[in-house]
């Protein structure tokens, strides 16, 4: 690759190798993690821009002439009013309202600059986007050159034609503003963290290269490996090789006219398990594209109320997970924080983690991937969407697709959630069961779920939700002793389900200060925490359709409805480890439960 690089400050640094959804969007490029890529993560230039005056004239009329224009007085007496070179820098990735205490609370219009150097090669170039919460406008060179929203998937455009050789520089107007008709909607309890906060990259590949690709086990086999690969370019026809060489796998592929090769083989495999997360190397050739991919072969099904994981019933012992790192509380911006969570999962005894409310970034469901951890994955389908709005549901949809397109190939992926704690009613129902059919139509080998939520009826908790008729798996949320009776009395909760479906226990749990301490009635106290735990985990123990559980959650987080002072301080926190990485008292509660649990049921 022959791409120069340098900071919007600094000088030349050295040469390295590297709908309402996107307008102009190409379809995504996928394992970003094992493509050579220049980066362009590091200090962003960027200004706050609370009226948009970067974008709007004072008539409020797109002005043509916005701040991606990054214009420069020419003369003494030119009056430009904005200065990107001046500003202050941000990184990314990352969120701002953890990096700059003035933009804790902002909710609006970033604009983020970024130069460097490109030098022409004869590759094509694909400027990649891990994740900008929400909106992002993005313009190269001072032209647009696309859109996407949606704050937790990656997106990419090809700017092979625009990038000029020598400076060329990026902005992106990032506006994190909460709208009722966005995903999620207006009212959620996890921070509305802004920013870019996923990595940017600047990827080349030669003209035709390997675009996507699925490699998985054919749906409740052992043996039989179905997929295909997905050819961009010109030469669509160009055989591609695929070889797994530890299984002795090596095949000649040919695409179609769309550049699409289906692939079907038969192999034996050491399938991959929460006790045996076996990954293989597998290679795909085309022309002058190389990619390499470490991916796991497992098959995961239902019946009855079993799960099965390689047609052996498993219980799944979980824990929720927002994507937010330990010690700053912002959004998790390296691998290593990811590691930390999921070790503190491990910590717990867990063999499965709900990565709640949204698709996590691409490195924690790799490491899920090599250390054995189960993955729930979910988009944010939270709470009150506006269910009769088209192009809401195309929002979820396309926020699914995205999710489902980057990890496809996770092994450790075994379910894709459509939604949480949605409020009953038909266009709801409607709205979800479309996003279900949707899902098994780009991915027909993984279970599908939500956290959906029960009713009383005659001293019963009761599991009813039409929704359920069209998930494998029933996701359900209920809070037992913190937003409705006493710990002590949830261990004679009786559970009833209409549906012959493995059920996991989404979330329970409730709120405690790390370190405060005193009666098990008292509020926020580590030992009322405790008997949350304590009296849930009876309740379950009498629940006989119980497959699973993702209390709810492993670290405290930050969250705007949560203003208690001295206690919440704008965290929620039903954390079993406090932001600073000490384990409440529940959390030996829960590691216990999991200890004595049997992980394979007869
Ligand atoms: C829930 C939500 C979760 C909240 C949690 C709580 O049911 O799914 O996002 O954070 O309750 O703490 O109230």
């Amino acid at each position: 690759m022959k791409i120069l690089f340098k900071t919007c400050m600094a000088a030349l640094c050295s040469i390295m190798l590297l709908n309402v959804q996107a307008q102009n969007e190409s379809p995504l490029l996928t394992n970003m993690t094992n493509r050579e890529a220049m980066t362009l993560d590091g200090k962003w230039r960027y200004i706050v821009d609370p009226m948009e005056n970067g974008y709007y004239n004072y008539r409020y009329k797109v002005n043509p002439n916005g701040y991606f224009k990054d214009q420069k007085p020419e003369t003494v007496s030119d009056l430009i009013e904005y200065d990107f070179d001046k500003s202050g820098q941000l990184n990314v990735p990352g969120d701002w309202n953890t990096q700059r205490e003035d933009l804790f609370f902002y909710e609006g219009t970033v604009w983020y600059k970024k130069s460097f150097i490109y030098e022409p090669s004869d590759q094509r170039a694909f400027l990649y986007f891990g994740a900008v919460n929400y909106d992002a406008k993005v313009y190269l060179n001072g032209e647009k050159i696309g859109e996407h929203i949606g704050g937790f998937t990656p997106f990419n455009f090809e700017v092979t034609n625009l990038l000029k050789a020598g400076e060329n520089f990026v902005v992106v107007k990032v506006d994190n503003t909460r709208k009722s008709e966005s995903i999620p909607t207006k009212n959620s309890d996890w921070y509305n963290f802004g920013g870019i906060t996923r990595s940017v990259k600047l990827v080349e590949v030669p003209k035709t290269f390997i675009r996507d690709y699925a490699i998985q086990l054919k749906k409740g086999s052992k043996t039989d490996v179905e997929g295909w690969v997905q050819l961009d370019g010109a030469q669509l026809t160009q055989k591609v090789q695929l070889e797994i060489p530890e299984a002795r796998v090596k095949l000649t592929l040919t695409p179609d006219a769309t550049g699409l090769a289906k692939v079907s083989f038969k192999t034996k495999l050491s399938l991959w398990s929460d006790k045996n997360p076996k990954l293989y190397e597998v290679s795909l050739t085309s022309g002058d594209d190389q990619v390499k991919d470490q991916i796991g072969f497992r098959s995961i099904e239902t019946r009855g109320n079993d799960i099965l994981l390689n047609g052996e019933p498993v219980f799944l012992k979980g824990i929720s997970i927002h994507e937010v790192a330990a010690f700053t509380g912002g959004r998790v911006i390296a691998p290593e924080q990811c590691l930390t969570l999921l070790n503190w999962a491990r910590d717990l005894g867990c063999n499965f983690v709900r990565l709640a409310h949204y698709p996590h970034n691409e490195d924690m469901v790799r490491l899920a991937d090599q250390m054995g951890i189960m993955v729930w994955s979910e988009i944010p389908v939270y709470w009150t969407i506006d269910w009769e709005n088209q192009s809401v549901f195309d929002n979820a949809q396309n926020q699914l697709r995205e999710m489902i397109t980057r990890d496809k190939n996770r092994a450790a992926v075994i379910m894709w959630s459509v939604a949480n704690e949605t409020p009953i009613s038909d266009p709801r129902t409607d709205f979800l069961k479309r996003l279900v059919v949707s899902a098994r139509d780009y991915d027909n080998t993984r279970l599908l779920t939500g956290a959906l939520e029960p009713h009383s009826e005659d001293g019963y908790r009761v599991i009813d939700d039409a929704l359920g008729e069209s998930l494998d798996v029933i996701g359900i949320n209920n809070y037992c002793g913190w937003y409705g009776g006493t710990p002590v009395s949830c261990a004679g909760v009786e559970w009833k389900m209409i549906y012959d479906k493995p059920l996991v226990i989404s979330e329970f749990g409730g709120g405690a200060l790390q370190g405060l301490h005193g009666l098990p009635e008292e509020r926020w106290t580590e030992e009322y925490q405790e008997d949350v735990y304590k009296y849930n985990i009876e309740m379950l123990k009498n629940i006989p359709f119980l497959r699973g559980t993702t209390p709810w959650i492993l670290m405290d987080f930050y969250s705007a409805r949560r203003p208690l002072p001295d206690i919440q301080d704008f965290f929620n926190r039903k954390g079993l480890i406090s932001d600073q990485g000490v384990k409440k008292k529940a959390f030996f509660v829960l590691k216990k439960y999991y200890s004595e649990k049997p992980i394979q049921l007869d």
